[in-house]
């Protein structure tokens, strides 16, 4: 594979989970394809944050790739939620096992990508200035890949380290007796909080809105247990498959008020003392809908909360008020409110002393100045089409996506654009993918995908427009998936919110998710298949250009 060549029939963009599994099935076909990936080298998500804590909030064993029998016999999880070291290195063994590397190009930025309509061909601009062109192209660009820094004057003028918590340096950091701030209290600052609280001198969290949170409850996967693990893989994905988000943590059958108040207290003990999301989605249905049903539980974890933190103080200033439990993406954790329990651990409330800059030795709120060492911004991402924004995209009749998506991404099965001909994206805004155990919707989406090419290929077809209508009544229908779920209301990048990016503040609600379930999201595309695609239009080449065309057989 040489990078000299210019023109493939496939050209992936992103080398994260997606990507992988996205080149392998391509290669499998025979496809001429290559992947291009920002990065120095593949991971995505696990090759970027490498702050200390950061690991799966999913059971490792639900999370790697289900598609290699001979890999799942192969790989060892090492605890029930595995760690970003751990990760990355599982995500190359895959890669070198199936000798995916060569089809990788690294550190290739993708800058914009025009629709050449005269040739039915993407043209791809690359940072270091080639242009490549091809017949599909596949966005496998992640939900989380683009960092967001708050509006602050003077971050440039700290005189300290500071970084996001997605660019942690890949040099160990020595936290020893430094003083460190840290910003944010979203799932990536609670995991971070947690794992540095004893290793560092002094840390102060400065928090605008506290998250509800839930203990981890992490532990070690022995041989025997992973033996066993192995010898269920099968049982563990198709449980995964009938959940609504595919984990294997399924909704309770009876309803809320089917049961005593007795009965509920005695499952939240439970389930809160249990590994990983089951307080959340092994919960009762109402809670994600009904507002009494989900004041009761907030109340039972505040409750915990009360019982976690000493000081009745900060106790009261981690407790949402705002939002009811679990209608944000819940962070989960490691001793994260003990961490307040400790000394040299102070949180600043942002409602009540706000920042007002940072400065050359460290914070100044409303209040008074604060010295560090290290600052740590761990506000969050422009979350799912903020990847596809930072790249200059542009449809039929040179129609920009990040025009078209300026107040709210419209997708069709949240898979393919109207008026963007031949892109595909397994992670795209309004597919189960976007809300779901990541790599079971990436497994979903890919095969999907894969599968649409094969059909065109087969037939001789070199376009693929989704039409209008079939985009609209697909956007119509995820907006309505929203009516009844209390998350609609909530400031989270669920719902676009991100105070750091114009056009994402309060008060605006992009509706990225599809809130139906996997196992509905997977029979509708299913069927989209079955059928033909009929909401797609397809055309075939000119009998002379396809004589031409380079690429693919299938
Ligand atoms: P999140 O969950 O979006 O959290 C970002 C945090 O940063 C959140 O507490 C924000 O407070 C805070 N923030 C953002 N901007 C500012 C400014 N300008 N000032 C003060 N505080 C700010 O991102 P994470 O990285 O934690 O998690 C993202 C996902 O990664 C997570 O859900 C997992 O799926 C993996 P706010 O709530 O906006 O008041």
């Amino acid at each position: 594979m040489g990078e000299q060549k210019t023109h493939y029939e496939v050209i992936v963009v992103g080398a994260g989970v997606a990507g992988i599994y996205q080149i392998k099935r391509l290669v499998d076909l025979g496809i001429d394809a290559t992947v291009l990936e920002s990065a120095p080298d593949l991971g995505g998500t696990w090759y970027w944050n490498r702050y200390p804590g950061c690991r799966f909030d999913s059971e490792s064993y639900t999370y790697g790739f289900s598609f290699s029998r001979e890999l799942l016999d192969e790989w060892h999880w090492k605890e029930h939620f595995s760690s970003q070291p751990e990760n990355l290195r599982y995500l190359n063994y895959v890669a070198d096992k199936f000798d995916l590397r060569r089809h990788m190009q690294f550190n290739c930025k993708v800058e914009a990508m025009r629709f050449n309509e005269a040739g039915d061909l993407w043209h791809i601009k690359v940072a270091d200035g080639r242009e490549l062109t091809c017949r599909f192209v596949i966005l496998a660009i992640g939900l989380l890949s683009a960092p967001t820094m708050p509006k602050l004057d003077g971050i440039d003028d700290f005189k300290g380290r500071s970084f996001h918590t997605f660019y942690w340096p890949h040099e160990p950091i020595d936290l020893a007796g430094k003083k460190v701030a840290v910003i944010g209290t979203g799932a990536t600052a609670i995991q971070l909080i947690g794992e540095i609280a004893d290793k560092v001198g002094d840390l102060t969290v400065f928090q605008r809105r506290p998250n509800w949170s839930a203990p981890l409850n992490n532990a070690a996967i022995s041989e025997a247990e992973m033996a066993s693990i192995r010898s269920r893989y099968d049982d563990i994905f198709a449980a995964c498959a009938l959940t609504p988000g595919s984990f294997v943590h399924g909704p309770q059958e009876q309803g809320f008020y089917e049961v005593t108040r007795e009965q509920r207290l005695a499952l939240w003990d439970k389930l809160y003392d249990e590994p990983g999301f089951g307080i959340w989605l092994a919960n009762f249905r109402e809670i994600f809908m009904d507002e009494a049903a989900n004041a009761e539980l907030s109340d039972y974890i505040a409750g915990r909360i009360r019982g976690r933190v000493r000081d009745p103080k900060v106790a009261e200033k981690l407790i949402p008020k705002d939002h009811g439990f679990g209608v944000q993406r819940l962070p989960l954790e490691t001793k994260y409110l003990e961490a307040y329990n400790r000394d040299n651990v102070h949180l600043v409330d942002l409602r009540e002393t706000p920042l007002v800059r940072v400065a050359e030795t460290g914070l100044k709120t409303s209040e008074r100045d604060y010295e560090f060492d290290i600052i740590v911004y761990a506000t969050g991402f422009d979350a799912i089409t903020g990847a596809f924004d930072r790249i200059d995209i542009r449809g039929i009749g040179g129609e920009r996506l990040a025009a078209k998506w300026k107040d709210a991404p419209s997708t069709y099965l949240g898979i393919l654009i109207h008026g963007f001909p031949n892109l595909l994206m397994p992670t795209g805004p309004q597919s189960a993918s976007a809300s779901t155990n990541f790599p079971r919707g990436i497994e979903t989406n890919v095969n999907w995908c894969t599968s649409l090419l094969q059909y065109m290929w087969a037939r001789g077809y070199v376009r693929a427009d989704a039409t209008r209508e079939a985009e609209e009544r697909w956007t119509a229908y995820v907006v309505k998936t929203y009516e009844i779920m209390l998350m609609r209301k909530a400031k989270s990048w669920f719902t676009g919110y991100n105070s750091n990016v114009a056009g994402h503040e309060e008060g605006t609600i992009r509706h990225f998710l599809y809130n139906g379930g996997t196992p509905k999201f997977r029979a509708i595309i299913d069927d989209v298949a079955a059928q033909g695609y009929p909401e797609i239009a397809f055309s075939a080449a000119e009998p002379a250009a396809m004589q031409a065309s380079v690429g693919a057989s299938a």
